[in-house]
């Protein structure tokens, strides 16, 4: 059954690292009220609790994902609500679970309904250590050996299975590690990116978990906006991967980041204590070829590693205790 969609736009894991900054921008191009924030815990900021429509909403309850999608008839679901990669590795049935039913349920209720479009993130993790590491291309050889890389790389292909037999416009990025100041990350392979500049501005020294030459791509949150957004205001006919897009911004090691760091605070100190994660980083692309982005729809970054530095040091400091 197809209900009409309003101009209403749900995001579903709002409260995450990239649904809370998403929510923010979504809410100031659009209206407040037209973006509806949902999340499985209220959120813990006043700008997303307060500054527009918010729904607890837990994805892996189908009836109720119904419920607020037949109260709110959105245009366009941005579904993000996941286990990041390390904290599957720790949880893996549920990890699955909730990546993989969460998925289902949404795109089951996107095609009844009639969303006209859904985004999906999709990761590096779908890549694996049999993935050439530099400059990895589009298509290659693929084998994730993490529970969060398989999960993304099933949900890649379910997602172009549903544009080919259900004709639902569903877009994809596979993100590098998002960096940015408003909110932490939880529990994923690159969050040392984050806490260190945290520890930096706190004027602490940090204890990286993973080794001072591991290079993993990164990008700033600014541009996973933009990437986002460009890619979902894109005319259906650029966009020729429907399973999801390689996008790459910067890449770089823990031992460079503190380099960045160090040009505004020569003090900061960073010692190594890799953990379980660096398998994890082990197995990942240290870069990225995102040509196919920059080809069809027109992808182009604007931070680097310095032009992100200086800005996240600028926006934590701001944001310290006085
Ligand atoms: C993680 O580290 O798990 C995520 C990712 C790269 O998808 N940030």
């Amino acid at each position: 059954m197809h209900s009409t969609p309003s101009d209403t736009i749900l995001i579903i894991g709002a409260g995450g690292q990239l649904g809370l900054e998403l929510t923010h921008e979504l809410r100031q191009r659009y209206g407040a009220s037209q973006v509806v924030a949902a999340d499985v815990r209220a959120p813990k900021d006043a700008e997303t609790a307060q500054s527009g429509p918010f729904e607890l909403l837990d994805v892996l309850d189908k009836n109720r994902l119904e419920e607020v999608m037949r109260q709110y008839r959105p245009k366009q679901v941005y579904h993000l609500a996941a286990l990041l990669s390390a904290t599957a590795e720790k949880n893996p049935k549920f990890g699955w679970q909730l990546n993989m039913d969460g998925l289902f349920n949404v795109l089951d209720a996107s095609v009844d309904l009639g969303v006209q479009q859904v985004y999906w993130p999709s990761s590096i993790a779908v890549f694996g250590p049999d993935t050439p590491r530099d400059n990895t291309p589009q298509l290659t050889i693929m084998n994730p050996n993490t529970v969060y890389g398989i999960s993304k790389l099933a949900g890649e292909q379910w997602c172009e299975w549903y544009f080919r037999k259900h004709g639902l416009d569903v877009r994809s990025l596979r993100y590098p590690g998002l960096i940015g100041y408003k909110s932490l990350p939880g529990g994923g392979t690159t969050d040392y990116a984050v806490d260190i500049y945290h520890k930096a501005v706190a004027g602490q020294p940090y204890e990286c978990f993973l080794k001072e030459d591991s290079y993993l791509p990164m990008m700033y949150m600014p541009d996973a906006l933009k990437s986002t957004l460009d890619l979902m205001h894109a005319p259906a006919d650029q966009i020729k991967i429907r399973s999801s897009y390689n996008l790459g911004a910067m890449s770089f090691s823990p031992k460079e980041i503190t380099a960045s760091i160090q040009r505004h605070l020569p003090d900061f100190q960073v010692t190594y204590k890799p953990d379980s994660r660096q398998q994890i980083a082990d197995s990942w692309p240290a870069s990225i070829d995102d040509s196919r982005a920059r080809q069809d729809w027109g992808w182009q970054p604007d931070f680097d590693l310095d032009k992100m530095t200086d800005d996240m040091l600028v926006h934590l400091k701001q944001l310290q205790p006085a």
